[in-house]
């Protein structure tokens, strides 16, 4: 494939991106069923989360609605893993666009290539990976999410890079309303 050819699909890969992020934010607050991006100087609680080959630890987690949670989220395994929020239709089309990133040589096994994720499209697009709702981490990376949940059920975290969500890389997030 030659580069214009990959530049021209990458930026349709970063368009939809955008795009399923732009959705969340349509309405205001609390539309999105998965919730939204949070502040630090609110959340209630950390939650460490280790990202091994292919699965998490903790498996599950455990929220009240409307709670707010700071995520340290580490790679401590020897391949590319992502820790997303989100519906499973969510996860569903988000794997689509992973499979895009694997196939253009964005994710390769272990190693990203950040130049190709920073390169500007000159028109505002990049292909980073920059969803407030995710992390994509190489082995030994760790980095923070702050996520406000919403009251919604059927949330789960997941590693959407092709085949790990198939092989178990996915953990509930249940909303305890009754704490
Ligand atoms: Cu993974």
């Amino acid at each position: 494939m030659n580069a214009s050819k990959t530049l021209a699909a990458m930026a349709i890969l970063s368009v939809s991106a955008t795009a399923g992020a732009a959705g969340n934010h349509g309405n205001g607050h609390h539309t999105a069923n998965s919730g939204e991006a949070g502040k630090a100087s609110e959340a209630s609680r950390t939650i460490t989360v280790e990202m091994y080959d292919n699965y998490y630890e903790p498996e599950s987690i455990s929220v009240k609605p409307g709670e707010t949670v700071r995520f340290v989220v580490e790679n401590k395994g020897n391949l590319v893993h992502e820790f997303n929020i989100g519906t499973p239709g969510m996860h569903e089309a988000h794997q689509k666009e992973m499979q895009m990133m694997v196939e253009h040589g964005v994710i390769q096994g272990g190693t990203l290539n950040h130049d190709m994720m920073n390169m500007e499209m000159g028109n505002g697009h990049s292909m980073k990976h920059d969803d407030p709702n995710s992390v994509l981490l190489e082995p030994g990376q760790r980095e923070e999410i702050v996520w406000t949940f919403s009251g919604a059920n059927a949330i789960e975290f997941a590693c959407n890079v092709p085949g790990h969500y198939q092989a178990g890389m996915y953990g509930d997030i249940e909303i305890n309303k009754g704490g």
